[in-house]
């Protein structure tokens, strides 16, 4: 990140009174904000901001699509290919792995349920061995309703779990910039892999049947994925979505 100067007062921060409000704010915030330009002063403004918006169901509720599968992603806004703004549904006890986040900044605000956030060191670089050695914990954080969470590559690597068995989650989760793939990790043995595609279960509501990374134009989605993810069967979108959510692996362990 970039060396920061001290700006003063929360008092400036502007208070989202809704999601959309939320999503015109970071327009503003975020315009010109890239992998290099947000500074640790941004992100602790973005992460005020976030956490002063007061999470109402009326203002999610078309992208609380659950999948009793897997945690789905519905996509809200693509600030304009700066960042992304995604509301997750975390069914009882999904979890995702254990991944990275492709340098981008991550914020994650609960907007209903509880979720864990479990982070972890990078595994150690075993240069002239192939030892395998389990991801050492480094810290277990629990979120409730309007809690914001950071997390960048410098800080580590997470998981992020709803442990509960009896009650769905949703977080929104502020990506900048987007993340197209990202790695994620073993925790009993840190292999990793690539992640494939992170594919969007809905576009502003709208159910994407197959998943698709490609953009919606006049209501019709679009993108090179598309086709491809078509002849897959209905659980496709697993299938899309290999690393992030393999097939029924959410059961928290
Ligand atoms: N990064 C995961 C969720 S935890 S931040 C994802 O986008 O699916
Ligand atoms: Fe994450």
């Amino acid at each position: 990140m970039a060396p920061t100067t001290q700006r003063s007062a929360s008092t400036t921060d502007p208070v989202p009174k809704s999601l959309n409000e939320l999503c015109t704010i970071l327009h503003h915030e975020l315009r010109d904000a890239g992998i290099d330009e947000m500074s640790d002063v941004d992100v602790a403004r973005i992460k005020r901001i976030m956490e002063s918006y007061v999470s109402n169901e009326r203002d999610w509720e078309e992208y609380a699509l659950f999948d009793s599968c897997k945690y789905t992603r519905n996509l809200v806004d693509d600030g304009n290919g700066k960042f992304n703004l995604i509301v997750l549904c975390w069914g009882e006890g999904q979890q995702s792995p254990v991944h990275d986040h492709s340098q981008a900044h991550c914020l994650m605000k609960v907007l209903s349920g509880n979720l864990v956030e479990t982070r972890y060191a990078w595994p150690e670089v075993e240069t002239d061995t192939f030892e395998e050695k389990p991801l050492k914990c480094t810290a277990v954080n629990s979120a409730e309703r309007d809690n914001v969470v950071y997390i960048h590559d410098s800080i580590g690597l997470h998981r992020v779990s709803n442990p509960s068995p009896t009650k769905k989650a949703i977080s929104l989760h502020l990506y900048c910039p987007p993340i197209p793939s990202c790695y994620t990790f073993d925790e009993q043995t840190g292999a990793k892999r690539a992640s494939g595609t992170c594919t969007f279960y809905s576009h502003r509501g709208k159910r994407v049947q197959f998943g698709c990374l490609g953009g919606v134009v006049n209501n019709k989605v679009e993108g090179p994925d598309f086709e491809t993810e078509r002849v897959k069967p209905c659980n496709a979108f697993q299938d899309t979505m290999t690393a992030f959510a393999p097939a029924c692996e959410g059961q928290v362990q």
